[in-house]
């Protein structure tokens, strides 16, 4: 891929995949809030719960397992609220729908609640996490996530802003209610749609 520059000019096809306000940058940013947390497999584990048929615990093994079952590839652009974006992402990891399918949210969910360490937490409109480019990310870019890009496991919404893929994912909750996470109570839109410009309170 080809990589541009702030002020160049940017070919069409290239210029239509960016969001307005927005621009494009080579370098891969970190940004969140706090200390980057540690990561013991043996202590680690991933819980979905609330409003589903089957809630589910596993450990690090076992989604390793779901994960060499399934080996799911999403190229996807990335868009921080403080305007930078990345193009052609390469995250690997578990499709959201497998999720979907183990858990079974039940009619009632309308919300999926992404829990991290620390108590981070971000919520999402259900529809943009049973697209099929959501997936919980144990990779990025062919390399195991590193510590602060979110090991072991992100959420990755890549039609939101980048604030709603949570990084050093633990659980995921179906809400049939909304729970404005950190950022959202912070300031940020509470869907963060950068087509439309969704970036903080009353946009
Ligand atoms: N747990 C957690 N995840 C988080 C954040 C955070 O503060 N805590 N910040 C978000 C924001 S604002 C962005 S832009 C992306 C950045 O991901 P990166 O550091 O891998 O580029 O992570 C998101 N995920
Ligand atoms: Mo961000």
């Amino acid at each position: 891929m080809k990589l541009f520059g702030k002020k160049e000019p940017l070919p069409a096809e290239t210029a239509a995949r960016v969001p307005p306000g927005q621009y494009l940058t080579e370098k891969w940013p970190v940004l969140h809030y706090g200390p980057v947390p540690g990561f013991d497999p043996k202590k680690w584990d991933l819980r979905v719960f609330g409003a589903v048929e089957h809630e589910q615990r596993w450990t690090w093994d076992e989604v390793q397992a779901l994960d060499a079952e399934v080996k799911a590839l999403v190229t996807a652009d990335m868009h921080c609220v403080t305007t930078w974006s990345r193009l052609d992402q390469k995250w690997e990891g578990i499709p959201f729908r497998v999720i979907v399918e183990k858990a079974k949210p039940t009619a009632e969910a309308k919300f999926v609640i992404a829990h991290s360490e620390h108590g981070f937490t971000a919520n999402i409109p259900i529809e943009h996490c049973l697209r099929d480019d959501c997936v919980i990310a144990l990779r990025a870019n062919g390399e195991p996530l590193s510590a602060e890009h979110g090991r072991p496991a992100r959420l990755v919404v890549p039609r939101l802003y980048a604030w709603k893929s949570a990084k050093w994912l633990r659980g995921i909750e179906f809400s049939a209610t909304d729970k404005p996470g950190f950022w959202e109570r912070n300031g940020y839109h509470n869907t963060g749609d950068p087509w439309k410009e969704e970036r903080y309170w009353g946009d």
